[in-house]
């Protein structure tokens, strides 16, 4: 029987609460498989071991992850701790150290969910976001001067390289033709950016000859945000730089009805190192420790997880359970207009995944 060795990074807020959860779906997958297992390892880093230890991680934290197949993350974010410390030390460290260059990030309307969008039902809006996830506004390069003084001057440097603008435009316009209607939207802003973005549109033409049977077109970050409201429909597969995106996939999340279910892979394409599955949103200071996140984004995050393992039929059985739950409204949490708790959610899609671990092996 295979094992797999995977991660799991609650971090801080509610990351602790739907960590759990999701390693509680992948124990109910497992029980009703004869053809894998699981070996967790939990780290508790994050705010707490800051408060003990002074840092988010260990400096060799990343040689803890070396050897997994996987990693199962929740949220770097403190209330007391300001957030780009925890976000520098804990999740970008990772993402950074182990060069998971493109984040991935599906956005579909689930049954039983009702988006904003009233005119919009599950066939208008079915997106991939992918996310340059290695440089350009997040490169960390800047710095600030004379601080606290009239001539202070600080910059955030958005950094693009040749290397990494290729490799993530080869990445989406791949990920777009394996999709079925193989077009591809590249968010650009050189208008205005005339340095890197021009690059970055000059990279996209240059990629766009390798792949013929890829459809794309380009739009401004602006205009796209409209667009994504406007005419859902002609979007499919998306590719942005790191803020862009991640900015819009915020939104793409509340269009397709909560932050608490949008999921994410930080992905490795060349597998070198272990590739890192979370839901997109934060700690959620606010309702955080009551019980109340919304766990259908970490498990999907599975669901990726599961995919990128090449466990493909297990994957599908995890999703057909989010999907069996979520069509169900007695089972959606507050963010969805719902009363269910954490718990009651994961205790319904475990349910469903033993159910069709048992149907598998009748
Ligand atoms: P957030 O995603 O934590 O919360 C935004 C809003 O969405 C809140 O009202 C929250 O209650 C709601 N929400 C988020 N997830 C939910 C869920 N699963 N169920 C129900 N409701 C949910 O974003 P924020 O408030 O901007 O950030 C809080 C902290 O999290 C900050 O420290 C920030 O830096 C950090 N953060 C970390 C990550 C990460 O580690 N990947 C991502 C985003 C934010
Ligand atoms: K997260
Ligand atoms: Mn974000």
């Amino acid at each position: 029987m295979k094992t797999y060795k995977i991660a799991t990074i609650p971090g801080d807020g509610i990351g602790k609460e739907v960590v759990p959860a999701g390693q509680q779906v992948l124990e109910a997958l497992a029980a009703g498989s004869g053809d894998f297992r699981f070996e967790f390892e939990n780290f508790d880093w994050g705010g707490d071991y800051h408060r003990e230890h002074g840092v988010m991680m260990p400096d060799d934290g990343l040689n803890a992850l070396r050897d997994k197949d996987a990693i199962l993350f929740g949220s770097a974010g403190d209330p007391h701790i300001p957030d780009h410390i925890t976000l520098w030390g804990l999740r970008l460290k990772i993402c950074q150290g182990f060069d998971q260059y493109a984040n991935v990030r599906p956005t579909r309307i689930l049954p039983g969910i009702d988006g904003p969008l009233k005119r919009c039902g599950p066939d208008d809006l079915n997106w991939v976001i992918v996310r340059e996830n290695s440089e350009g506004e997040y490169s960390g390069v800047g710095g600030r001067v004379h601080q606290g003084h009239p001539i202070e001057a600080a910059t955030d440097v958005s950094m693009m390289t040749r290397a990494g603008v290729e490799r993530i435009m080869r990445f989406a316009f791949k990920l777009a033709q394996s999709r079925p209607r193989k077009l591809l939207t590249v968010i650009t802003k050189s208008n205005a950016q005339r340095h890197a973005m021009v690059m970055w549109d000059e990279i996209a033409l240059q990629i766009s000859k390798e792949f013929p049977d890829v459809k794309w077109d380009k739009e401004l970050v602006d205009a796209s945000t409209a667009r994504m409201i406007n005419n859902p429909g002609s979007l499919d597969t998306i590719v942005a730089t790191n803020l862009h995106a991640d900015i819009l996939s915020d939104l793409a999340a509340a269009l397709a009805g909560s932050l608490g279910i949008a999921p994410t892979g930080n992905i490795d394409p060349e597998r070198r190192y272990p590739s890192m599955f979370e839901p997109i949103h934060g700690s959620a200071f606010d309702i955080m420790g009551k019980g109340l996140a919304n766990p259908v984004g970490t498990f999907w995050s599975v669901v990726m997880l599961l995919e990128h393992l090449g466990e493909t039929e297990a994957a599908q059985r995890v999703m057909a359970a989010i999907e069996k739950v979520t069509a169900d409204k007695s089972l959606h949490t507050r963010d969805l207009g719902g009363k269910a708790t954490t718990a009651d959610v994961t205790k319904a899609v475990c349910g469903q995944v033993a159910a069709a671990g048992q149907r598998k092996a009748a």
